[in-house]
Order: structure tokens, then C-alpha cells, then sequence
């Protein structure tokens, strides 16, 4: 019987769902996170489902496990699940599950205002502000980001030719900029955006492969990127990303805008020490920042950082009951 009972801290990160999973937790083989987050997905795949999922989720609901650290330096761990999937690292998902478990008193930082934690897709670094019981802001060093494949390009129906990048940046990404038949995101409703988001990933997972140089378990393009012009005062660019079947992320993405910064440092429009304000489809705000300059596996990667905000906005006891039909979730 695949039944349990989960106590959940939800949250949004600049508006983007976050539900950290604190009561239920399946126990993980493995001695990293990455091997623990392949170990969930054979085995444990249908609690990410059920909590992700209508109708206890939507299109868009993100979240995440706090886990005990894997590695020395840790503080504690993260296993992020989504619509799309268990991610190998989320952004917005640590902005939020940071927040709500410094808030709960579930994460104890040796030093305070820093946490390290062991996330499937490396050792993050995670920076926070607290005035009295609430947290304001969390800014992740992110793990290397890179850029993997410039110019690619690939017949999406119904659009045509699109060109595109893909980058890295804790997911991979393709990411479109505005060209003859992409206007830009200011010119496209979110209907159109989701209407051709599945059918250029498809495409693009059809003519390129990716896999991580360091960990084969990370592969294949999971996220379409689409950039067009900021609407608000001080963001340097817009997105809007496409994850899932149907979900545009509310938060500008912090993989995302690694990603995003990793292409533009490749193309030599952002450098070392530059920072960018990224803005989403709902127009709240991401600061990121180039860090610093890495190689990995003998490519160029930065280490860009993420900086934005989170709110806990409720408590959720979810049952899971195999006598209900919909007990692990559906899509429309
Ligand atoms: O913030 O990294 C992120 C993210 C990934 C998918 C949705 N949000």
C-alpha cells in the first residue's frame, strides 16, 4: 500500500510555490545526495506525484525534503520534487525550504546566517537575513553553471525555425531569445508560451544531447528558457521559464538565471563581478550575481549567486489514502 501522512510548511518564493515536506520522509539508499535523489525517484516517485499533483498540487507546485547532511561541511540536505520530476537543484525551492525551515527551527546553522547544504547537484552555499522569527532574504552560491551548447536550432510546429542556447545551471536549459519568430516575452501571452514550451524541449531533446561532465545522472534539457525585455524599474531582462507539462515558474528561476548568466558570460555580455536582476512573468525579482569563474571537467563555468525572498503562508497535513483514486495525482 503506497499511503502516508506528510506534514508540510508551504510557502511561495516571489510567488512561486514551495511546499517543504517535513514529517514523512522516505528513508534513502545512497551517500549523496545525487545517488539518494535517483534512489527516490525508483522507489519513492509516487509520494512526489501525490504531494506535486492535482488535486492535493497544481501545474506549478515545487517543494522539497529537508534530509540530515551527506557530506562533512553540510549543515543538512535537500532533495527537491517538482511537477516535472525530483530536480538535481531548485532555486526557488531553496529560497523557500531555507525560509521555512529556519523559520520552523528545523535547520540549525552552526554559524549564523550561513547554511551549506548537499543538494543531488553538488554543495550549495546558502546566505540568509533574519529580523526576529522571520527570515528576509537568501542569496545560494549555486553549484558551477556553464554554458553547453550555443546555437542550436530546431522546427518547432506551427513557429518554424527557433534558435536557441542551452546552458546549466543545477537543470539544463534551452533558452530562447527574441529573434524573426520569437518576438519576445513582452509580445507572447503565457497560453502561447505553454502551447510551444513542450513541443521546442521535445524537439530540442530530439537533435541535442546534454549530460552533466561530472554526473551522468543529470541529463537531458528539462526547462525552456524565454527571455524578452523587463518591465520593471531596475531588472536588467525578463523570463518566463517552462517546467513540468504546464507550469511557468512565478519566481525568475534560480537555476534558471544561473543558467541565464552562465550564456550571457559565454556570449561576453556579463563579466566576473557583474550582477543581474532577473524579473518574472509576475514581475518579482531575482539579484544574481557572477561570483566567480571555475572550470569544470576543462569547460569555463561561473559561480553565479541568487539572491530573493520567500514567505511562509501555511501548514498542510496531506494524506495520501490508496482508497482514493486520485490518491497519487493526475495531469490534465
Ligand atoms: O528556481 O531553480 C528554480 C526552479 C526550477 C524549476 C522551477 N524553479
Amino acid at each position: 500500500m503506497l499511503t502516508g501522512t506528510f506534514f508540510c510548511v508551504d510557502a511561495h518564493t516571489c510567488g512561486n510555490p514551495v511546499r517543504l515536506v517535513t514529517s514523512g520522509h522516505p528513508p534513502l539508499m545512497g551517500n549523496s545526495m545525487s545517488e539518494k535523489r535517483q534512489d527516490f525517484i525508483r522507489r519513492f516517485d509516487w509520494i512526489r506525484q501525490a504531494l506535486m499533483f492535482e488535486p492535493r498540487g497544481h501545474a506549478m507546485m515545487s517543494g522539497a525534503f529537508l534530509y540530515p547532511p551527506c557530506s562533512e561541511g553540510s549543515d543538512g540536505a535537500l532533495l527537491f520534487i517538482e511537477t516535472s520530476g525530483a530536480l538535481p537543484m531548485c532555486g526557488h525551492g531553496t529560497i523557500g525550504a531555507v525560509t521555512a525551515a529556519l523559520e520552523q527551527g528545523l535547520l540549525k546553522p552552526r554559524v549564523e546566517g550561513r547554511v551549506y547544504l548537499d543538494v543531488p547537484a553538488g554543495q550549495i552555499e546558502v546566505e540568509y537575513e533574519r529580523q526576529g522569527h522571520k527570515i528576509t532574504h537568501v542569496k545560494i552560491q549555486n553549484v558551477p553553471s556553464f554554458m553547453a551548447i550555443a546555437d542550436g536550432v530546431v522546427n518547432v510546429p506551427g513557429l518554424g525555425e527557433i534558435r536557441f542556447d542551452v546552458a546549466y545551471g543545477g537543470n539544463y536549459y534551452a533558452i530562447v531569445d527574441p529573434q524573426p519568430n520569437y518576438p519576445g516575452l513582452e509580445h507572447w501571452s503565457a497560453a502561447k508560451l505553454l502551447h510551444f514550451s513542450p513541443m521546442l524541449r521535445e524537439a530540442a531533446n530530439q537533435a541535442y544531447q546534454c549530460t552533466h561532465p561530472l554526473d551522468p545522472s543529470i541529463q537531458g534539457i528539462s526547462h525552456v528558457q524565454w527571455t524578452g525585455r523587463a518591465r520593471h524599474k531596475g531588472s536588467d531582462s525578463a523570463n518566463a521559464v517552462f517546467y513540468g507539462s504546464g507550469a511557468i515558474d512565478r519566481s525568475p528561476c534560480g537555476t534558471g538565471t544561473s543558467a541565464r548568466m552562465a550564456q550571457l558570460y559565454a556570449k561576453g555580455k556579463l563579466r566576473v563581478g557583474d550582477s543581474f536582476v532577473h524579473e518574472s512573468i509576475i514581475g518579482s525579482q531575482f539579484v544574481g550575481r557572477i561570483e566567480a569563474l571555475t572550470n569544470l571537467a576543462e569547460k569555463d563555468a561561473i559561480v553565479p549567486s541568487i539572491q530573493g525572498w520567500a514567505r511562509t503562508i501555511g501548514y498542510n497535513q496531506i494524506l495520501v489514502d490508496d482508497g482514493d483514486p486520485y490518491a497519487h495525482g493526475f495531469e490534465v
